[in-house]
């Protein structure tokens, strides 16, 4: 029989990637037979340096799925943001703390939702419910995918089930400034100086680190000696190119007069 796939929604955050690498994990211990983790689209930025920086592998893209494959869902139910072909697969769990809404099953299934602010904080109690021990990596995963999710617990959806997860998830071995410093690293801003220096201060032990920043700062400096005035400019943390192709800084242009045209650029991929 097919492997059992699990994945998040498509456009995948934090936790909709860290949630299906866990949950993959979880099932596969507790049926005794591989869960594969799956994702439906490119990581964004910050899941990529998390997952780059716990040096944990991603999980393999699918596009579609076959009638009767076995699934999990995790982080969503709406078959909208779901796979290609899911009207016709075999779910066979849920986890999620969205609304239920355009989702229907044809057979019985698992289904653990809880208004809370993250999968992982429902997954996190799963682990505790069935009295299977988190592995160390497992809690970096479910903690990043919290402190994302959450805005570092400060977003209006977070709930005392996140703040005792985080907590719990800590005391595993997680580092949680080290965490942050992740999830905090999309989120720089200030000035063009000011972003480099903050770039600079993270002081990151990782040579395409290095290197992308070096790079960065030097188009900032060439631009400079071009003449180009400050505000025409703009180092921008938060451009994502997911493609494998693009090996250097990314830059995009905005042509004020013909807006339509707006054109690719860039930014350095690590
Ligand atoms: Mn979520």
């Amino acid at each position: 029989m097919e492997k059992i796939l699990v994945f998040g929604h498509k456009n995948p955050d934090t936790d909709a990637i860290c949630s299906s690498l866990v949950m993959a994990d979880l099932q596969t211990k507790i049926r005794g037979e591989e869960v594969i983790s799956c994702r439906l689209g490119n990581l964004n930025e910050e899941t990529k340096y998390a997952l780059n920086y716990f040096k944990v592998k991603e999980p393999k893209l699918i596009e579609k799925v076959d009638e009767g494959q076995r699934v999990i869902l995790v982080d969503h139910n709406e078959f909208t943001q779901s796979v290609e072909g899911i009207e016709k697969a075999k779910i066979e769990a849920v986890v999620d703390h969205h609304r239920i809404n355009n989702f229907q099953t044809s057979e019985p299934l698992f289904y653990y939702a809880q208004p809370v602010g993250c999968t992982s904080t429902i997954l996190f109690e799963e682990f505790k419910t069935s009295g299977i021990e988190i592995e160390k990596t497992e809690a970096i995963l479910m903690a990043s995918a919290i402190i994302s999710d959450t805005l570092l617990l400060k977003s209006p959806t977070t709930t005392d089930h996140d703040r005792k997860a985080l907590e719990e998830l800590e005391k595993i071995g997680v580092d949680k400034t080290q965490i942050e410093k992740i999830i905090t690293f999309i989120q720089i801003d200030g000035t063009n100086d000011d972003k480099l220096l903050k770039l600079e201060n993270l002081n990151f032990e990782n040579e395409t680190f290095k290197l992308g920043l070096q790079e960065l700062k030097e188009v900032v400096k060439n631009m400079r000696l071009f003449g180009i005035p400050e505000n025409n400019f703009n180092v921008d943390l938060t451009i994502a190119r997911g493609l494998d192709y693009y090996t250097g800084t990314v830059y995009e242009t905005f042509l004020n007069d013909y807006r339509e045209l707006r054109k690719c650029m860039l930014w350095w991929k690590i």
